[in-house]
């Protein structure tokens, strides 16, 4: 993998940015991110499943292996589950010196109703062994990554899997899944960062022993270089955003406002412990306050913030928020490197422009 601290993306970088988008930060408005608005990441190609053909395979250390059909899975009672998902990468491109991969700024996130079955129940069916660990998923798609011919797959540990809110999912927001979004069935593990969500799901193996594969040894870990083996990405860290208030300049979008009191809104959200609070600055970080949040919907949806900016004075300025979670984890100021550029929740800037 080769870095850069070259601020100018490549021609390679582009080509990513291009076909996996982030969210409109004005689309943090909704509590559920319409389906279309709901940021993407795609590693290969968007395989071509045919629903008919398509089946789901359960093997590996279970009492015997089980096919499903897509109407076996419709069939049963649906589990809803509503949560925020965030890309590993989100924050890449704002480090200093990145990877050369997709490079999102802030807006690799997006907060969704998954309709499916319990991963446990399906599970429970097959019959798992008592000296299973983990359970390894695999997609339809194929590509070459690091080199190496490979399905996308990763595993989960095995506790994770037993949880009643992870889900094999065929719906989104009430609608079929889209193709992009792992059409006809995906994995939703609420609170973990995106990867593990595999989508185009084929395949689901109960392994006696840990995996290894590149999406699980080489590609999300953090890690110092390239020799160190790190350890894994996990969890989603603490992060919040703003909504940029007023209205944006087409090309640098920087925003422009009255000078007027202005209701400064966003989201924050944490996979590893509630959100404990939001603070906002209005002054490039030398005072904070604390915003009000709104209800906790539930535990792994992004949580609306508020707080009322009262003076705003003519002139330039940089507004910034930070989540602190119940462990007293809270947004860095300044970005956390690591190697393949994961989770980077540096707190979040919006320059703005106040106008007299
Ligand atoms: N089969 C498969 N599953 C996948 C991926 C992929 O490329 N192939 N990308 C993963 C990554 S890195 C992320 S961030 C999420 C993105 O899900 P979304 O595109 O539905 O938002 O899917 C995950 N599941
Ligand atoms: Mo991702």
């Amino acid at each position: 993998m080769a870095t850069t601290t070259d601020p100018a993306i490549t021609r390679d970088e582009l080509q990513l940015a291009t076909r996996n988008h982030g969210f409109p930060l004005e689309i943090l408005r909704h509590d559920i991110t319409p389906i279309g608005l709901h940021y993407l990441l795609v590693h290969y190609d968007i395989p071509d499943v045919h629903p008919d053909a398509w089946s789901l395979e359960v093997r590996g250390a279970v009492h015997e292996p089980v096919f499903f059909g897509l109407e076996d899975l419709r069939r049963r009672p649906p589990t809803r589950v509503t949560t925020t998902m965030e890309c590993a990468g989100n924050g890449r491109a704002l480090l200093g010196e990145r990877p050369i991969s997709q490079p999102w700024l802030v807006e690799a996130v997006g907060t969704a109703t998954w309709t499916g079955v319990r991963l446990a129940d399906v599970l429970d069916e097959a019959g798992v062994s008592d000296d299973a660990i983990e359970v390894l998923f695999t997609g339809a798609d194929r590509g070459v990554e690091g080199g190496e011919a490979q399905s996308y797959a990763r595993a989960l540990p095995i506790a994770e899997c037993r949880r009643g809110d992870v889900l094999l999912a065929y719906e989104m927001n009430g609608m079929p899944l889209p193709p992009q979004h792992g059409f006809p069935l995906r994995l939703v593990v609420p609170g973990w960062y995106g990867m593990t969500n595999v989508k185009w799901l084929t395949s689901i193996a109960v392994l006696r022993e840990p995996y290894h594969g590149y999406q699980q040894d080489t590609a999300y870990r953090f890690r110092s270089g390239p020799d160190d083996p790190g350890r894994p990405v996990s969890r989603m860290e603490p992060r919040s955003l703003m909504l940029p208030p007023g209205v944006p300049d087409f090309l640098t979008r920087r925003r422009f406002l009255r000078s007027e009191p202005v209701e400064l809104t966003g989201r924050a959200w944490s996979g590893q412990s509630p959100i404990a609070s939001v603070e906002v600055s209005t002054d490039g970080g030398a005072t904070w306050a604390r915003a009000d949040l709104g209800p906790e919907r539930s535990r792994y949806e992004w949580r609306r913030w508020t707080m009322r900016w009262n003076k705003p004075e003519p002139g330039e300025h940089t507004l910034m928020c930070r989540a602190v979670d119940a462990l007293g984890h809270a947004q860095p100021t300044d970005e956390s490197w690591n190697y393949g550029g994961y989770a980077n929740t540096m707190v979040h800037r919006v320059p703005v422009t106040v106008t007299a």
